[in-house]
Order: C-alpha cells, then sequence, then structure tokens
C-alpha cells in the first residue's frame, strides 16, 4: 500500500570494529549450521520493526537529545537459545550505562508510538542459528569491547541472505 511503501525494517545496535569483530568470528564453530557472516556480526539494542520515515524522523529528534556516556563490557560467556538454535555470545555483566542506554532509546522509540516487544534485555551477538543442538561447551574466552558509539541499522533481505546496513550513528560521551 502507498503508505507503508517507505517503511524500514530498522533496529538500534552496538557495531563491533574491526578488531573485536574479528575475535567475535573466530568463536564460531566450523561445524554450524547458518553461521551470521562476520560483517552481520552486532549486538541489537532495540529491535524497532518496520518502521515509516515520518515516524523515525521523530524518533531521531529524541535520539540527537540523549546524552549518554561511552562504557566497556567483556563479551565471556555463551548460551544457545532450543526454539530458534540461536547460538550466541554475551557479557556475564551488563553495565549499568548499556543498561541506561538501553532504557532511553526504549523511552525515545516509545514516545514515537512504535510498540516494541517487552521482552526483557538479554544483550548477544547471534552467532549462528538453527542450530539443533546445544554447541559443546568452548575454551573460555573474554573479548573486551570499548563502546563508544551506538547505530542505526536497516535490516534488508539481500540475494545472499540479510543484510544490514548502518544508516546513523551516534556518539557516546564523558556525561
Ligand atoms: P537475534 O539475533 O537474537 O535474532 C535484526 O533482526 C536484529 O534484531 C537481530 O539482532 C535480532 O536478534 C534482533 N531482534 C530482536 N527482536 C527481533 C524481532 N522481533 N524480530 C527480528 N529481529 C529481532
Amino acid at each position: 500500500m502507498q503508505e507503508y511503501e517507505d517503511n524500514k525494517r530498522l533496529f538500534f545496535a552496538l557495531w563491533p570494529d574491526e578488531g573485536v569483530r574479528r575475535q567475535l568470528h573466530e568463536l564460531i564453530p566450523q561445524s554450524l549450521s547458518r553461521p551470521t557472516s562476520a560483517q552481520n556480526i552486532h549486538i541489537t539494542l532495540v529491535f524497532l520493526g518496520d518502521i515509516s520515515s515520518a515516524v523515525l524522523a521523530q524518533l531521531t529528534h529524541c535520539i540527537d537529545t540523549l546524552k549518554s556516556p561511552s562504557f566497556t563490557f567483556t563479551i565471556d560467556r555463551y548460551g544457545w537459545w532450543r526454539g530458534p538454535g540461536v547460538y550466541w555470545v554475551g557479557p556475564r555483566d551488563v553495565p549499568q550505562p548499556m543498561l541506561q542506554l538501553f532504557e532511553s532509546i526504549r523511552s525515545c522509540a516509545v514516545k514515537a508510538g512504535i510498540s516494541l516487544d517487552s521482552r526483557s534485555f538479554k544483550p548477544h551477538a547471534t552467532l549462528a542459528r538453527k542450530v539443533r543442538q546445544r554447541p559443546r561447551a568452548r575454551h573460555t574466552f573474554n573479548i573486551h569491547w570499548q563502546v563508544n558509539r551506538f547505530v542505526l541499522v536497516e535490516s534488508m533481505q539481500g540475494e545472499g541472505g540479510v543484510e544490514y546496513c548502518v544508516l546513523r550513528e551516534w556518539a557516546l560521551g564523558e556525561w
């Protein structure tokens, strides 16, 4: 329908730099089905769904006013969600600034009239999908991630599967 033509499937995310991306990619066992491609690895903060340009303008206006500090965290655990067969890695300890950033983005989205799913925030990077058996315990790992920015990403269906395109980024600072 005409009025939905400009909708984009969007989410806010933490986007790794090349060093962290490479370390995360190296954690994917070769044997797993549907591994996430290196360039797609990220941590979702808030998934928005299909959003019109008018709603997006309202949302980004609010996001522009946020003053959130930069932070670091450590990716040091992995897990497996049986239903979707998601093999993921994430932090044991979620730092307060990450939780605050999540809450702030969420509240901007709600103000813009976007309905969000109410599941609790479980920061994770999906490394593979449709994994039908719990992957065997891996060696321990500690990947330190310095977060100086967050990004708005469009999810698109490409010929070879899903492709993510970073549309905008916001710096985190010394607040
Ligand atoms: P996932 O990796 O655990 O599937 C793009 O789809 C990103 O948004 C992925 O990181 C995905 O998490 C996340 N996401 C969160 N909720 C979603 C939803 N309802 N539909 C699709 N993706 C969702």
